[in-house]
């Protein structure tokens, strides 16, 4: 149930000033199918297709059916890779630039149904949907706009196949929890570029699949980040503009998407894709260059832990299988996470709430429930923290904002003191949103304040934790 704790104090002398905090000035707040994603932080991509056989990341589209023959595929294995990460789902691209569809779709002649996999019998859709069923990960569908093979594309029928894609995988394979768009748009087989009917493409998920989560460059509910190395901006705002922008070449500047809008209207936030390897495809020179588990820890801090979220893509190789030298790293990585915030010492101290006139308990703030919060103003006029009864050493922080209501912190402070209240780190930050992880070297606190020096609303802080991670996962910048 949500929770709001005021002061008393506050609540009887002011009511006005707190009514109107609470409700009038929220400002853009998430949808109820973005608040369900929202708690998934980091789920796989896998792109695999053509691509995956001839070495290339854009297939020409002139590829022959062929070409898609993996040896062992196993959706299954994929999936018990995934539940050992610690990733909450999977999106597969079920159809890349090359217009090769991973499903026997009516509607191209391009599919696994003309290629020896299986004898034609095969469907990837199918078993990665069922796979991940049983192995209670979420489901999502990356399908390609742009479409090098497909003989309408370039004319108004081609928006018409599109559709109906669309429709055969909601309906066949669903359900979805995310449905990516990816924006590029080049020529297709005849040397023309499509129109495509974004409208419609939305209209269509929306009646079909209304829980589903819309993904491409401005969203309608998930933005790309601005770039393909999975660092979302610092600030990072949930919050974008969107009037007079187009998907692809008209789409914000990269810079805008990173950050997105501190006043924007939309609440469309950041989601930043990247490969645990070079390229997006599985390609067997590329084997000693996936990245170590510090490398996605680090990656992990720079999305996740600025408020976003990690669609981390790990391609299957040409047996169909995800690649030894990948799950290793993952699980290494998995084991990162783990050993970081297995223990939040937060849970160790007193959390307080310091209003204008006195200090009180705010059990809300280190109770791991992100629904029991206070709303704190900005400057020394209010205040929150949490007090241990021995000092103790700590190298990183993660504040959450209660985003049901916006996001509202724009500038913080953290101030780490010692039994004598001096100050002996000070830290500052810009947004939090819904999971900040500030890492610094390590400091023996016996306090740690949070001040709130700019904000649009008062801020709805809902946790504060604290752990001490292995010194060399601490992010180079305090
Ligand atoms: C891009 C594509 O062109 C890449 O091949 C890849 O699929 C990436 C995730 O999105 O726009």
């Amino acid at each position: 149930m949500k929770k709001i704790i005021i002061t008393a104090a506050l609540s009887i002398s002011l009511p006005f000033l707190l009514s109107a905090q609470v409700n009038d000035l929220v400002g853009p707040a998430p949808s109820k199918r973005q608040l369900q994603w929202d708690g998934l932080e980091y789920y796989f991509f896998i792109h695999f297709g053509p691509n995956t056989f001839t070495d290339l990341e854009w297939g020409k589209g002139t590829e022959h059916e062929e070409v898609f023959n993996p040896s062992q595929l196993d959706c299954r294995q994929w999936c018990r890779v995934a539940k050992a990460a610690g990733a909450k789902g999977i999106i597969i691209t079920a159809k890349h630039h090359d217009g090769f569809c991973l499903w026997p779709s009516k509607y191209s002649t391009h599919t696994v149904r003309e290629s020896k996999w299986r004898n034609g019998k095969g469907d990837v859709l199918k078993e990665l949907s069922i796979a991940c069923k049983e192995y209670g990960l979420k489901f999502g569908v990356y399908l390609s706009p742009w479409d090098r093979n497909h003989p309408k594309y370039g004319t108004a029928a081609y928006n018409d196949v599109f559709v109906n894609m669309m429709k055969e995988i909601i309906t066949n394979y669903g359900p979805l929890f995310e449905f990516w768009w990816d924006g590029a748009n080049g020529e297709g087989p005849n040397g023309k570029r499509q129109a495509y009917d974004w409208h419609r493409f939305e209209k269509t998920i929306r009646d079909l699949s209304p829980q589903t989560v819309v993904f491409s460059d401005i969203g309608p509910d998930i933005r790309w980040v601005g770039n393909e190395n999975g660092i979302a901006g610092d600030p990072d705002w949930n919050l974008l503009d969107t009037a007079g922008f187009t998907r692809g070449e008209g789409a914000p500047s990269t810079d805008t998407l990173n950050h997105g809008n501190v006043y924007g209207k939309n609440w469309i936030p950041a989601e930043c894709d990247v490969s645990i390897r070079p390229g997006w495809f599985y390609h067997q020179q590329e084997d000693d260059k996936v990245k170590t588990p510090a490398q996605l820890f680090d990656l992990y801090l720079k999305s996740v832990g600025r408020g976003a979220h990690l669609l981390l893509n790990v391609p299957p190789d040409r047996r169909g299988l995800i690649n030894e030298h990948d799950s290793i790293s993952l699980v290494g990585f998995k084991k990162l996470r783990d050993e970081s915030f297995g223990k939040n010492l937060a849970k160790q101290a007193k959390a307080y709430f310091i209003p204008h006139d006195g200090m009180r308990a705010a059990p809300g703030l280190n109770d791991n429930n992100t629904n029991t919060f206070e709303s704190i103003a900005s400057g020394y006029l209010q205040s929150a923290g949490i007090n241990f009864e021995k000092p103790r050493t700590v190298n990183c922080v993660v504040l959450k904002e209660y985003l049901a209501k916006g996001q509202h912190c724009e500038k913080f402070r953290l101030l780490m003191k010692n039994e004598k209240h001096e100050v002996l780190r000070e830290i500052t930050g810009m947004t939090i949103g819904r999971k900040r992880i500030i890492t610094f070297p390590s400091t023996d606190a016996s306090d740690i304040t949070i001040l709130v020096d700019a904000r649009k609303t008062p801020v709805f802080l809902a946790e504060i934790e604290a752990y001490l991670i292995d010194e060399k996962l601490v992010e180079n910048q305090h």
